[in-house]
C-alpha cells in the first residue's frame, strides 16, 4: 500500500435529517414527534422520531401519512432558513481545516495539519466512536494513529457545530474523501465512524458500484453489461479495460476507486459556480403553464441571488433556463444575457419577477417548439467579482435611471468628478459632459464641446445615440448594436442603453487618467464617479 493512500485524514460531516432538524430546532416542542418536511407531494426527509415509526427519506406524503398517522408535516418549499443554518454550520466547520463543501447539508474536511501537530505532541491510544478496523491496540499503524486523533477532532468538531449552532451532526474519518463519506452514512444520527486502512477492502468488495461517486445510471448499466456488479467485481478488470471502456480518466478513476483509493484533495472550491432553482410537475407544453410554472420560481432565484450578491460581491452576466421531458436524463439548455432589472434589489420583486418571466418565456418559445417537458429549472452563471471601480460605479449609475425626472444639478464639489448627461429633446442625442477637478481647483461650468485638458481640471464630453432615437420600431431593431442583447421592452432597453452610457464614460475617464497619470498615483482612482443626471 503506497503511503499516499494512508497519509491523509479526512473528515466527512452531514447534517442529521437537516431540513426536519432546521424545523424542529424553530419549534422545540416536536422534538419527541414524529416530523416531515414536505415539498409538494413528497416528505423529502423526515427525523429520526419518524424513521423509527417507518417514515424514510423521499416517499410520497399519502405513504407517510399510512405509515404513521401522527406525522407531523411541515412545509419545507422555501429553503432559505436551510441555507442560512448550512452558511453557520460551514462557518463553525471552517476553522478546523481546508472544507470542501459538497452539499448544503454535508462538506469533506482536511485535518491533516491539525492531525500531525498533534501526532508529535501527545501519543494517541484510542479511537472516539465506531472503528471499522479490528483490533488496534497491539499494532496500530502511523495511519491508525493520524485516524485515531482524526476521530478525537471529529468529536470536537460535531461538539463545536452543535453548541453554536444548535445542530447534530455525523461523521466520517477515513484517509480520503470517498472512504470518509462512506463512512459517515454508516452510523446516524450523532455518531461518527472510522474507517481504518486494513478494513477497507472488506468493507468495500461487497459494495455496489453505484457507491463510486461519478458512477450514475449510465455508467452502472455499461458495467453491468461487463458483468460488473459490486466494487469487488471491478477489481478484477484491468485498468486498460476500464480505461478502453469509460476513457483514462474516468478508467483511472473507478480502477483506484473499487480499491478504496481516492486520490482527489479536499479543495475548498469558493461559491459556486452558478445558481439555480428547480421544479418538477406534470408534463406539459403550453407556454402558459411555462409562465406559471417560472412566476412561482421566480422569487426564489430573486431571493438567491440576493442572498448571493450580499455575501459574494459579484454579478452573473448570464439567465439560464433548462429544461428535460419524462425519461430524459439529459436537460437541453438555453441562455441569454442577464437582463439588469432582474439584478437591481431597488426594482421591485412584481417587476424584477415580470421581467425573468419574460426572458424566460422568451428563451422556453424557442427552445420547446412545443415539446413536453416536466422539469424547469432556471438559473444565473458566468459571474464576474465586483468591486473594480468601473464596475462600482455602473452599478450606482445604473440604480438612478436616466429617465428620471428629477436630476440634481451639478454643485462645486472639490475633489469630486461630475459627470452630467443631457438630453436633446429633438435629437435623440444625449451629451455626456464630464467635469474631473484637480484637487486644488474647484471644477468649472460645463463648457460647450470642452474638449480641454488643463493642469487644473478636466473637462470633456461625448455624444451618444439616446435611448428615444431608437424607440422607431422597437420590433425591427430590438438588439443593442453595441452587443447584441435582445430588449425585451422599452424600459430595459433604456436600462441597457444606458449601462453602455456608463461604461463609455468610465472607460473615456480610465484613459484620460492613464494619459495623465503618473504610475506612483494611478491606483488612487478608484474614486466614487458622481453623475448629476439632468433631464
Ligand atoms: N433533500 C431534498 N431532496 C433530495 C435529497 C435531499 O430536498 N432528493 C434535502 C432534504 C434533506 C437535506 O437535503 O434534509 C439533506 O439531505 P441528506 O441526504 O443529508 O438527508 P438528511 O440530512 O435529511 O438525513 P440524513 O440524516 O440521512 O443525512
Ligand atoms: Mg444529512
Ligand atoms: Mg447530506
Amino acid at each position: 500500500m503506497s503511503s499516499k493512500a494512508t497519509d491523509r485524514v479526512v473528515i466527512h460531516l452531514d447534517v442529521d435529517c437537516f431540513y426536519a432538524q432546521s424545523e424542529i430546532l424553530r419549534r422545540p416542542w416536536l422534538r419527541d414527534r414524529p416530523v416531515g418536511v414536505t415539498q409538494k407531494f413528497l416528505v423529502v426527509t423526515s427525523n429520526y422520531v419518524a424513521r423509527q415509526l417507518g417514515v424514510p427519506k423521499m416517499v410520497p406524503v399519502d405513504e407517510a401519512k399510512r405509515c404513521c398517522s401522527d406525522l407531523v408535516l411541515i412545509n419545507g418549499e422555501d429553503l432559505t432558513p436551510y441555507r442560512y443554518a448550512s452558511k453557520l454550520i460551514m462557518e463553525v466547520i471552517k476553522r478546523f481545516g481546508t472544507v470542501e463543501k459538497r452539499g448544503l447539508d454535508e462538506c469533506a474536511v482536511d485535518v491533516t495539519e491539525e492531525v500531525l501537530k498533534r501526532v508529535a505532541s501527545a501519543n494517541p491510544t484510542s479511537f472516539v466512536g465506531h472503528v471499522l478496523g479490528g483490533d488496534l491496540t497491539t499494532q496500530a499503524t502511523q495511519g491508525d494513529l493520524l485516524l485515531m486523533v482524526g476521530t478525537q477532532l471529529a468529536a470536537e468538531i460535531r461538539c463545536a457545530v452543535e453548541k453554536e449552532t444548535g445542530y447534530q451532526c455525523s461523521c466520517g474519518i477515513s484517509h480520503n474523501k470517498m472512504l470518509a463519506k462512506m463512512a459517515c452514512s454508516l452510523n446516524k444520527p450523532d455518531k461518527q465512524t472510522c474507517i481504518t486502512q486494513s478494513a477497507v477492502n472488506d468493507f468495500i468488495v461487497p459494495l455496489p458500484v453505484r457507491k463510486i461517486p461519478g458512477v450514475g445510471r449510465q455508467t452502472e448499466a455499461t458495467l453491468k453489461e461487463m458483468g460488473v456488479e459490486t466494487m469487488g467485481d471491478m477489481q478484477s478488470l484491468t485498468l486498460a479495460q476500464l480505461s478502453s471502456k469509460f476513457g483514462d480518466r474516468f478508467g483511472n478513476q473507478l480502477f483506484d476507486a473499487c480499491r478504496g483509493h481516492d486520490y482527489s484533495r479536499v479543495q475548498d472550491k469558493g461559491f459556486s459556480k452558478s445558481l439555480s432553482v428547480e421544479d418538477s410537475f406534470k408534463p406539459c407544453s403550453s407556454l402558459d403553464q411555462a409562465k406559471e410554472i417560472l412566476s412561482c420560481l421566480a422569487p426564489d432565484l430573486i431571493a438567491r441571488l440576493d442572498e448571493d450578491k450580499a455575501e459574494t460581491e459579484r454579478t452573473p452576466k448570464t439567465f439560464t433556463v433548462k429544461w428535460k421531458s419524462r425519461g430524459v436524463w439529459k436537460f437541453t439548455s438555453t441562455s441569454a444575457g442577464m437582463p439588469a432589472e432582474l439584478l437591481l434589489a431597488t426594482v421591485p420583486l412584481g417587476r424584477r419577477t415580470q421581467v425573468l418571466v419574460e426572458t424566460g418565456l422568451r428563451l422556453l418559445s424557442q427552445s420547446l417548439q412545443g415539446r413536453e417537458f416536466c422539469v424547469l429549472n432556471i438559473g444565473a452563471t458566468n459571474f464576474i467579482k465586483d468591486g473594480s471601480p468601473s464596475s462600482a460605479d455602473i452599478r450606482s449609475f445604473m440604480a438612478r435611471p436616466c429617465n428620471t425626472q428629477s436630476g440634481v444639478s451639478p454643485t462645486q464639489v472639490r475633489g469630486k468628478r461630475q459627470a452630467r448627461i443631457e438630453r436633446e429633446e429633438s435629437t435623440h442625442i444625449s451629451k455626456v459632459s464630464v467635469c474631473i477637478p484637480a484637487s486644488s481647483s474647484s471644477p468649472t461650468e460645463f463648457e460647450e464641446d470642452a474638449e480641454d485638458v488643463s493642469a487644473d481640471s478636466f473637462k470633456y464630453s461625448f455624444q451618444v445615440p439616446g435611448p428615444e432615437s431608437r424607440r422607431i420600431g422597437l420590433e425591427n431593431n430590438s438588439c443593442c448594436s453595441q452587443c447584441g442583447v435582445e430588449f425585451l421592452d422599452e424600459r430595459t432597453k433604456q436600462q441597457h442603453l444606458d449601462f453602455h452610457l456608463a461604461l463609455q464614460l468610465q472607460k473615456s475617464e480610465n484613459r484620460w487618467l492613464d494619459a495623465i497619470t503618473p504610475p506612483r498615483k494611478k491606483r488612487q482612482r478608484n474614486g466614487t464617479l458622481d453623475f448629476f443626471l439632468l433631464k
